[in-house]
């Protein structure tokens, strides 16, 4: 029995025989997302009842997990961490167990990937519903392991968030990082600066109306994240990528003058009035709602491409601008450019992302080697927009094309010896996708491997990836996903 688990886990023990669920196969849990997550999936594609026998004994109790019955409990080794898991199929049932609901939930998406890919259906499909004897031990290489969509050149709606959302949790990412503002539109209501949606957000690239999500929808979004145990870090692009906040409230521009809303694609041409003591009021403003709004830990302050804005008022504007964020008791995420500023405050995130030929900024060493953590995002291995080939008609190149292989064999942690590497991020950003289908055709079938990168230890194996990968096709058919690119790349072992 070959299995095609991704990502692949830390130790796994296959053996003969495989436990089959029935429709009166009980479910014994604490109350949690993951179990909640888990027997909807399965009631759902299976059509079976599987009772919740949660109240009728003590889920906690590992000692008599004989009578064929899924398990979940909290009972698991601390050793391996907050994700960490294990999980033992055999004839006695199948039995998860995690230090927290955490652990449980990522190893429910194990469980997921043991059953047929039809467990993926949408609606009833028949069985037999099988799961092999397995034992499994498993646990996180890095602890940030992220997804970003770009909201801002193009707007997607909450219901295509929540998709893009499902598309990363079967790969056991943690982070969804929601670019909410650049030039060509402001995505988030702030209530004490309406302009900012009622006019920024009425602008995208090209034609499109635009949109923007209301704080309702926001929390929508945050919770829809939260129970799938991915942490939303929202950035706030500063001090450039700022055109729609200009024409929105023309006292942040530095003449002052109402620039027009942007619909072009071009970076690197706005900036905020970095002199004026309004905008750090506006700043304080902005993020004062946003921080409420936001559970997790970080906000994203952005930071990249501020080619409008002389070094030395780049650190003084960050150097201000941050503590507003940290105020707030979270921690500030920026684009590597960030790296330079002269005070960054201990733990701050640097995000690297430039293509990986390129030499490392004597800046951003500096950074890491103080023990700053760094999230990867190398362009040419992470960005998720740029093109497969020549011939993928959406997405950019500016970073060259990034076929499935080239996006699935890099270590992240040999990019910037020494450094404290958080894990790895996958941006798409969205210039050229305009629905939720140009976005799984970007995402899959390369942010699989990116979660092994993130996820697995290394050292990885190409050709030995290749199969469990084409696997996974079956389990997207199964989904209803249409539009993943058909990679002749899958063909390869
Ligand atoms: C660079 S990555 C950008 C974005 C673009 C992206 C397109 C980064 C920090 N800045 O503004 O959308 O390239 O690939």
């Amino acid at each position: 029995m070959t299995l095609s688990l991704i990502p692949a886990p830390r130790a796994l023990v296959v053996r003969e025989g495989a436990f089959e669920l029935a429709p009166e196969t009980a479910v014994h849990a604490p109350r949690c997302h993951a179990a909640r997550f888990l027997t909807e999936l399965l009631r759902r594609a299976t059509g079976y009842a599987l009772p919740d026998a949660s109240d009728a004994s003590d889920a906690s109790d590992a000692s008599d997990a004989s009578d064929g019955a899924l398990r979940l409990s909290l009972d698991g080794p601390a050793d391996l961490g907050r994700e960490g898991y294990r999980l033992d199929v055999g004839a006695e049932g199948v039995r998860l167990r995690a230090h927290t609901e955490e652990g449980l939930f990522r190893g429910v998406q194990t469980l997921r990937q043991l059953l047929p890919p039809e467990i993926e259906s949408p609606t009833p499909v028949p069985g037999p519903w099988r799961i092999p004897y397995v034992s499994i031990t498993d646990a996180p290489r890095f602890r940030w392991r992220g997804v970003m969509l770009d909201v801002a050149r193009h707007f997607f709606d909450v219901e295509a968030v929540k998709r893009f959302i499902d598309r990363a949790v079967p790969y056991k990412f943690n982070v969804l990082h929601l670019h909410l503002t650049d030039d060509q539109g402001w995505r988030l209501r702030i209530e004490s600066h309406p302009r900012l949606t009622e006019h920024g957000g009425t602008s995208q690239v090209g034609e499109g109306p635009g949109g923007h999500f209301t704080q309702a929808d926001f929390a929508e979004i945050v919770a829809y994240a939260a129970a799938r145990h991915l942490t939303v870090v929202p950035e706030i692009d500063l001090p450039g990528h700022t055109q729609a906040a200009m024409a929105s409230y023309p006292h942040l521009a530095p003449d002052g003058v109402t620039p027009e809303l942007y619909r072009g694609i071009d970076v690197g041409f706005s900036q905020l009035a970095v002199h004026k003591s309004t905008t750090y009021d506006f700043l304080d403003a902005v993020l004062s709602e946003l921080a409420p709004l936001t559970p997790g830990p970080y906000l994203h302050l952005g930071g990249d491409e501020a080619h409008q804005t002389v070094a030395e008022d780049y650190d003084a504007f960050m150097t201000r601008t941050i503590p507003l964020a940290t105020r707030h008791g979270k921690t500030a995420v920026m684009w590597q450019e960030a790296a330079a500023v002269t005070a960054l405050p201990e733990g701050t995130h640097l995000q690297y992302w430039r293509p990986t030929r390129e030499p490392v900024p004597p800046a951003l060493a500096d950074a890491a080697s103080r023990g700053l953590p760094l999230i990867m995002s190398p362009a040419d291995r992470a960005y998720l927009d740029m093109k497969y080939d020549d011939t993928t008609a959406l997405g950019l190149s500016w970073a060259g094309t990034l076929g499935v292989r080239q996006s699935y064999d890099w270590d992240p942690e040999t990019l910037v010896p020494g450094a404290r590497v958080a894990g790895i991020e996958s941006p798409l950003w969205t210039e050229t996708l305009t629905t939720p289908d140009d976005l799984d055709h970007m995402l899959y079938p390369r942010l699989p491997g990116l979660a092994e990168v993130a996820w697995s230890p290394a050292p990885k194996d190409w050709s030995a990836y290749v199969p469990r990968l084409r696997a996974h096709t079956l389990r997207w058919d199964a989904a209803g996903i249409t539009s993943y690119h058909r990679s002749p790349e899958l063909e390869e072992d």
